[in-house]
């Protein structure tokens, strides 16, 4: 057996240091895999997804040509050099006929891995192309539009200091989120002097951890959050100095909570004044609160707004800017593609374009029209819109509509399925990846994961996918890329680095080419890591902005030296680096907000606050439950596996039930039924599961995949976007309401 192998779990956000061990009669099985004690971050830290790793490197559905769709929908392969020269005549060619900001660019990255996204800023640029989306637009776009209202920075909780942590719709112990998460909830769970907060209607294991659980009304976080932070208000539980020193405007926000009928509104959650008013009491006293979001209210009515009033939350507890608090973190590089300043709206539905992408939910009706701006292209890169996001009908149809799709990706998805081209790439273990989730405030840490195989002959990076590509396109600028190369044979880094920033301060247009030149020309010199080069230019940028937080993180170089240092560190650390050490309080100086005091109010979500109606909302009844369509349980993993024998438990995705609905209902554990919604119907396994409150049932995500067998296309549990439409969506940041889906079930007839 080989030896073991650092690298990191792909699976979720956290990316834990993994170690693997190889073997089997190719040596190409995962044959054990441990946690990586030497990760600066998870230190050995692992859950039960990640032994399964196998099940990804030698998974289903791979791909090793590139492959081309001919009429009738069936694939041929093709070579590399026709694939390349195809695409880009293709893409040029409604460049130059329809305009380059027809041609959509979706995805970047997934869990593991972003250096796609950073090569892809090359070939986009060669076209011109504007428009683009990935997953964040379907999550996180309206926390980041309040992030950037009210903080101008980002802005990450840290638990592990935490006196109190706050979980609203996240259900860590599944899900993670922060690193070492069980551990880290587990050691929060047994102080007697620390608390635990959990806002969520099914009641988690995470809930079964915490000190106090709101378990409300799925869909009425407006009201408890209000309530909360009316309560705050009116009885004065906050610290009026700290509010006028760190904020401005709150004066806006005080009348507006003032007004907050808060026994009302608890009604409407579902949960009673008292238990409001104990969680407040938790939180008035606390020495810092951590306080975390996630989809079980970004993906749920009134999203935008209730990520403001957690915010408002984090200034009511004065927990910005504290150990144990929320602190402003430093990204060594942000995610998605950034070429240039994005537009402001979408083209044809004139959405919110917020963090440069436009809502996903709108996409499809900017390609299913008729208007001359609509989308004709699109490339998707490490992404299955096709599954992934809300309507899957609705995409399916306008991936067909669309004059040219290519797909780049390691398996044959269910968007692969319905592009033209799907160009094959090398599965993150073998190649080199990393991942820009890097959030943590107090010890910011950066992984660049070695391959632990060859990649079988067939495939190519995306590194070098977009390399050939601008090649292709005429858009490589060859006489630099070879001058560059000589200098730094002959005259080493310095020069080189002189030369390359000379030509970029004559032409601007060369920035978005960087990543290609670089990987043209430092890659072939750098020990087999070449698609890292455009690291360097990150670690020299970070080095020039946050010398301070890398000197406290040990770095000791001067000038241009110490983003050198950055980049030798990171190319050569196998298990990766702390890059950023910081005090809490340096998160007051990093404010993008004007004057270094935080905005308190965003007149639009304070209307809309105060309009909040005063009852639930009659609800439909046709669809007397609510879905949650798409949740995060010990065996899901996105898509990331495609072969559900990797599940040990759940192996169809059960539609969880409380025992009450399925007593009414007659259906009982095992059983199969109905649930439609007003965009299908599918075919469930009843899973009654007395953590789910009456009226509201739940679906896991990501299951539902297409795999091919001998015998045709086979599907295992439910594609939760099936049952999703484009329509449930947040006014302000245009994301899906997953997690309230009105539904109905019903047993099968006549069986
Ligand atoms: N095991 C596993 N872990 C994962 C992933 C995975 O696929 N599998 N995916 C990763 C990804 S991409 C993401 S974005 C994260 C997401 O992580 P989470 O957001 O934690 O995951 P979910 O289970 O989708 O939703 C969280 C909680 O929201 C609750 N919820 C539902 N409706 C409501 C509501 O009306 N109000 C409130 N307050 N809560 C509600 C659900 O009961 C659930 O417990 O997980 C990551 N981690
Ligand atoms: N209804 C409903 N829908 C949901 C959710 C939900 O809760 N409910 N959750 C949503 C959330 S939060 C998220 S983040 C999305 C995730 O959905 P997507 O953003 O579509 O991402 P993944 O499912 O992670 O799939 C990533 C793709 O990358 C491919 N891949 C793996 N490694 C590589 C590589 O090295 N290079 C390339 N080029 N490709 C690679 C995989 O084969 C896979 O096709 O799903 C969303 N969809
Ligand atoms: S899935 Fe589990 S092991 Fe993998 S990165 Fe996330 S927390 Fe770590
Ligand atoms: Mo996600």
């Amino acid at each position: 057996m080989s030896e073991w192998q650092p690298t990191a779990c792909i699976l979720c956000s956290i990316n834990c240091g993994i170690e693997v061990r190889l073997g089997g009669d190719d040596q190409r099985r995962f044959e054990k895999i441990r946690g990586d004690k030497a990760h600066p971050s998870s230190k050995g830290y692992l859950c039960q997804k990640a032994s399964r790793l196998d099940h990804y490197q030698n998974g289903r559905d791979r791909l090793t040509s590139p492959m081309r769709r001919r009429g009738d929908g069936s694939f041929e392969e093709i070579s590399w050099d026709t694939a390349i020269a195809e695409i880009a005549g293709r893409l040029t060619g409604i460049r130059d006929t329809q305009g380059g900001d027809r041609i959509f660019y979706y995805g970047g990255g997934g869990q593991g891995n972003h250096l796609p996204g950073v090569y892809a800023a090359s070939t986009l640029s060669t076209l011109g192309s504007v428009y683009r989306s990935n997953a964040l637009a379907q999550e996180k776009t309206g926390e980041f539009w309040v992030q950037g209202k009210m903080f101008g920075a980002p802005v990450h909780p840290c638990f592990e200091d935490a006196d109190v942590a706050f979980f609203l719709g996240k259900n860590p112990w599944q899900s993670h989120g922060f690193p070492r998460t069980r551990n880290v909830l587990n050691e929060i769970s047994k102080d007697p002097a620390r608390r635990m907060i959990v806002v969520d209607p099914v009641r988690t294991e995470t809930a079964d951890k915490a000190d106090i659980h709101l378990q409300l009304k799925p869909g009425t976080d407006a009201w408890l959050m209000s309530a909360l932070a009316g309560l705050f208000v009116q009885e004065g539980w906050y610290d009026p100095e700290w509010i006028a020193a760190r904020t401005r405007d709150f004066d806006l926000v005080r009348p507006v909570l003032e007004a907050v009928p808060v026994a009302r509104y608890c009604e409407i959650a579902g949960v009673s004044e008292e238990a409001l008013r104990a969680a407040a009491t938790v939180l008035k006293d606390a020495a810092s609160v951590a306080f975390m979001e996630d989809l079980g209210i970004q993906m749920n009515r009134h999203s935008t707004l209730v990520s403001y009033l957690n915010r408002l939350m984090w200034l009511l507890t004065g927990s910005f800017g504290v150990r144990g608090g929320m602190n402003v973190f430093n990204p060594l590089m942000p995610l998605g593609v950034h070429t240039g300043i994005p537009p402001k709206v979408s083209p044809v539905a004139r959405a919110r374009v917020i963090y440069g992408l436009v809502p996903c939910n709108v996409i499809p009706e900017e390609i299913l029209t008729d208007h001359p701006d609509r989308y004709r292209a699109m490339i998707v890169e490490s992404a299955n819109p096709a599954h992934s996001l809300a309507d899957s009908a609705a995409w399916r149809k306008a991936l067909e509509a669309l004059d040219c799709v290519v797909t780049i990706d390691v398996a044959m998805t269910e968007t692969a399925r319905l592009s033209d081209y799907v160009l094959p790439v090398p599965t993150q273990y073998e190649k080199w990846e990393c991942s820009f989730f890097n959030l943590d405030p107090a010890e910011n840490t950066f992984h660049l994961r070695q391959p632990l195989l060859e990649p079988p002959p067939g495939v190519l990076s995306e590194p070098e996918i977009h390399a050939r590509l601008v090649e292709a396109m005429g858009a490589m600028p060859a006489e630099l890329v070879a001058a560059l190369s000589s200098t730094l044979a002959s005259d080493g880094a310095e020069a080189f680095a002189g030369q390359l920033m000379g030509a970029v301060s004559k032409d601007a247009s060369l920035v978005p080419l960087l990543p290609v030149i670089l990987y043209r020309t430092l890659g072939p010199t750098l020990p087999g890591s070449a698609a890292a080069a455009p690291l360097w230019a990150s670690a020299h940028a970070f080095a020039q902005r946050h010398a301070g937080s890398l000197r406290r993180a040990g770095f000791t170089g001067e000038g241009p030296q110490l983003g050198e240092q950055l980049f030798k560190a990171m190319i050569s650390s196998p298990s990766g680096v702390v890059f950023s050490v910081d005090e809490p309080e340096s998160s007051w100086s990093r404010l993008g907000s004007r004057g270094g005091q935080i905005n308190a109010a965003i007149p639009e979500l304070l209307d809309m606050l105060a309009d909040l109606p005063c009852g639930p909302g009659s609800s439909d009844p046709e669809y007397p439950l609510v879905l949650s369509a798409g949740e995060r349980r010990a065996f899901t993993a996105n898509t990331l596996y495609r072969d559900p024998g990797w599940r040990r438990k759940d192996f169809d995705g059960a539609l969880r039930v409380s025992p009450a609905d399925a007593g009414r209902l007659g259906l009982s554990d095992g059983e199969e039924a109905r649930i439609t919604t007003p965009a299908g119907s599918a075919q469930v396994l009843i899973e009654v599961n007395e953590r789910m409150q009456p009226g509201h049932v739940s679906l896991p995500n990501g299951q539902g995949l297409d795999n091919q067998t001998a015998a045709g296309m086979e599907r295992t549990g439910v594609a939760p976007n099936d049952l999703t439409t484009l329509e449930a969506r947040d006014p302000v940041a245009g994301t899906p309401w997953h997690k309230w889906v009105p539904a109905r079930l019903e047993a099968l007839q006549g069986t």
